[in-house]
């Protein structure tokens, strides 16, 4: 009786829990324009590749402020998000960056804001409570470029 009611215990844990999944691999990403050969996309390629000609790096032409964001293409619950800087060089450029998330590109929330350069990786956590989202959205104000090698939005699926 023991062993059954554990093994209802077991079973009943494994089917709550539900794993977290980079969710942003692959999607549609976008950003305020094109450095060379290094589209926004290159952030969501799976790669985290710290090194920009290892191809794996979104590049921004130098501006006052820039910005680059993923479509998830729909709404998730949103556990965590990892940003990985660049750092074969120029990693300083990264700084004075809002994290935005939501539902809606015309009304995000600011959930975090770095003034000081990224370290090679940073990290935004929803817990224990996950937040609607559909779109991550870093706004650059360094009047530089802007690059970042990957971004990972893990939610429950
Ligand atoms: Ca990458």
């Amino acid at each position: 009786m023991v062993v059954s009611t554990v093994l209802l215990v077991i079973i009943g844990v494994t089917t709550t829990c539900a794993t977290l999944q980079n969710v942003a691999q692959g999607k549609s990403a976008y950003m305020s324009s094109n450095y060379y050969k290094w589209p926004a996309s290159k952030a969501v390629d799976g790669n985290t590749n710290n090194n920009m000609n290892g191809d794996s790096c979104f590049h921004t032409n130098t501006a006052a402020t820039n910005w680059w964001y993923v479509d998830l293409g729909q709404n998730y619950q949103v556990s965590l998000i990892e940003v990985f800087n660049r750092k074969d060089c120029c990693a300083d450029r990264s700084k004075n960056i809002a994290a935005l998330v939501g539902t809606s590109l015309n009304n995000l929330e600011q959930v975090k804001y770095w003034a000081d350069p990224l370290w090679d990786y940073e990290s935004v956590v929803f817990h224990p409570l996950a937040k609607t989202v559909r779109y991550v959205k870093f706004v650059q104000t360094a009047n530089t470029y802007f690059h970042l090698c990957e971004v990972k939005v893990y939610a429950r699926v």
